[in-house]
């Protein structure tokens, strides 16, 4: 609380006021919402106390703005939606923030009171319908206690896993009034960023893993996306180094190390370069900031049931929950690794040594896997090879750059081949709720988030299509962002699916030839058609260099649905019914 209180707001106010000042402490960021009627006191009062608000063309866009904007600086993404639609809009993007574990103070209208329940316009049960949406849902019930309600939002929002909360205000709460005073507005600083704050695992249990991995052969660290939230980039690269222990990620832990880094072997899970073969062959995982859902394990196919797991997650209750842990290591990510580094001080000469076999295997292996994906990663056909637009990213995105990946094949290629060139969040997928399009409006919140940075972001055309209303809000808010519409004319993954399961009948997979650079010019924005691959690094050099406004690189990919899925030549591969192909 280290506000100084004479420069504080108080006297008489309104509820939407009160807020909007407790914002203004809390040190807000970029906001994303669409007005009505109960809200409205509160957007008068951003202007007033000097907010960063958006108009979003759709509330849902505004929740996966803020959720980008929260994965890149850890400071809880800020949205709202007014009563009714503009709430049970959210929905979708906040799902998206609770299963990833990100920060987000989200803020709705609800019916004044006097009047609730008598057929009011726009009226539902949304507390109702967005309770299970967020960490917690927090009803305002009296305009005296929002500075304390907006203080326990934050509080929640960025403690243990951090998460969505929702503000619930009704209509009176904001437009009524209270007498405030100035020791009412204050707030924790170390709620303000997640972690607010660290806890450490039990003592005893650290020492039990340490004595583990000092005598595995075969040690694996596989890490998810708390490694970002916990900020554990150091601790895990010096953990890894010290005691030579490769590195293997989902799509949400890309960047815990870099990607360029010897001891990264990539993917594991769905989509793998060396990484499972590696998991099948380890003696002694070590599991950080993951959940080991589907994906991550093949449908819990990973890893054999033989092989001793240790696992560090900040919520005690995601240890066994899909894969049973030897150890159990409850704390926050960047802690547990320091203490686990800490703890095998002593050994860490004779680990090291003792596995430079081990990770002499790995650069070799590496190669093998890129030699074999070598025609794809360079080939030249047209229309373009997804595998070459992910070479032509790693070659032209500068090392600080962000790239943004919806759901679809955009982040399904880019999850296997894109390579982040340091450690940090410097790749951004929707891994949460894996809805597509969150490409356009991620995108977004990340420029608006690191507005000096270079952001792609790449979303199929599905996708784009979902939201390209936000084009226009992105042209509004001056983001140099660049677009890549992975344009196959398809709902792809379904399209793709179709071929390899139901023997080519495709149902409702096909969309419009469309050109999407033709589009975003008419909106105002720049936009590129690229169908050769040799144009695509201008391409997207262009679209970095356009600082004021979001441009668009629209690439032709391929049509057939043999040839879309990443990791095999779905020609051959043998699928059961009922399985999932990776
Ligand atoms: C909101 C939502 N609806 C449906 C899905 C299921 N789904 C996963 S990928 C995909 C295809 C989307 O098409 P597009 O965005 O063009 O991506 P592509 O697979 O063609 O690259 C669909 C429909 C989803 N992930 N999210
Ligand atoms: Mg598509």
């Amino acid at each position: 609380m280290t506000k100084d209180l004479k420069n504080l707001p108080s006297g008489t106010m309104n509820g939407g006021r009160a807020l909007a000042e407790m914002l203004s402490l809390a040190g807000a960021g970029p906001m994303f919402g669409m007005g009505g009627f109960q809200l409205l006191p509160f957007y008068d009062a951003v202007g007033l106390v000097g907010l960063n608000h958006h108009l979003i063309n759709d509330e849902r866009c505004g929740a996966f703005a803020a959720d980008a904007y929260a994965r890149i600086t850890n400071r809880p993404g800020i949205c709202d939606g007014t009563l009714g639609p503009g709430a049970t809009n959210l929905v979708t993007g906040l799902i998206e923030s609770l299963n990833g574990g990100i920060p987000i103070v989200a803020i709705t209208g609800d019916t004044n009171r006097s009047h609730s329940w008598k057929n009011m316009t726009q009226e539902c049960r949304q507390v109702e319908i967005l309770r299970p949406a967020v960490k917690e849902l927090i009803r305002v019930e009296m305009t005296s206690r929002i500075p304390e309600l907006v203080r326990r939002a934050f509080a929640v929002a960025t403690s243990g896993r951090p998460g969505p909360v929702l503000l619930d205000v009704p209509e009176d709460v904001c437009h009524g009034t209270h007498d405030f005073t100035v020791e009412d507005f204050v707030i924790d600083e170390a709620t303000l960023k997640a972690p607010a704050r660290r806890i450490r695992p039990d003592r005893a249990e650290v020492e039990r893993a340490a004595k583990l991995i000092a005598k595995a052969k075969r040690p694996l660290l596989l890490v998810g996306g708390g490694i970002h939230l916990s900020e554990g980039w150091d601790a895990l690269a010096k953990f890894a180094e010290a005691q030579s222990i490769p590195v293997a990620h989902t799509m949400s832990g890309k960047g815990g190390i870099a990607c360029a880094s010897p001891l990264n072997v990539g993917l594991f899970g769905r989509y793998s370069r060396i990484a499972n073969d590696l998991i099948e062959a380890s003696d002694c995982l070590i599991v950080v900031g993951c959940k080991l859902g589907e994906i991550a394990t093949k449908r819990f196919a990973l890893p054999p049931a033989h092989i001793p797991v240790i696992h560090l997650d900040i919520v005690a209750e995601e240890i066994g929950r899909c894969r049973s842990a030897e150890i159990a290591l409850w704390g926050d990510a960047r802690a547990g690794l320091e203490d686990l580094a800490e703890a095998l001080l002593d050994s860490a000469k004779v680990a090291g040594g003792g596995r430079t076999d081990y990770l002499a295997e790995i650069a070799p292996r590496m190669k093998k896997w890129e030699d074999e994906a070598a025609p794809r990663l360079d080939s030249g056909d047209r229309p373009v090879h997804m595998a070459r637009l992910c070479r032509e990213l790693n070659k032209t995105l500068p090392a600080d750059a962000i790239l943004v990946a919806d759901g679809g094949f955009a982040g399904h290629w880019t999850g296997l081949l894109y390579d982040t060139k340091r450690a940090g969040r410097h790749y951004v997928p929707d891994r949460g709720f894996a809805s597509i399009g969150y490409g356009l409006p991620g995108g977004m919140g990340a420029c608006l988030a690191a507005p000096d940075r270079a952001v792609v972001a790449i979303s199929g055309d599905g996708g784009f299509n979902m939201t390209l209303g936000e084009l226009e809000t992105a042209r509004r808010a001056g983001c140099g962002l660049t677009v890549i519409v992975v344009n196959n004319a398809a709902s792809g993954y379904v399209k793709a699916l179709q071929h390899a399961m139901m023997g080519g009948r495709y149902q409702s997979a096909d969309l419009n030839e469309m050109d999407y650079a033709a589009i975003a010019r008419t909106m105002g924005c720049g936009g590129i058609h690229v169908e050769d691959p040799e144009a695509l690094s201008s391409a997207l050099r262009q679209g970095m260099e356009e600082r004021d406004r979001p441009t668009v690189v629209d690439v032709v990919v391929t049509r057939d649905p043999a040839q879309m899925l990443p990791a095999v030549d779905n020609r051959t591969v043998q699928i059961k019914q009922g399985d999932r192909v990776a």
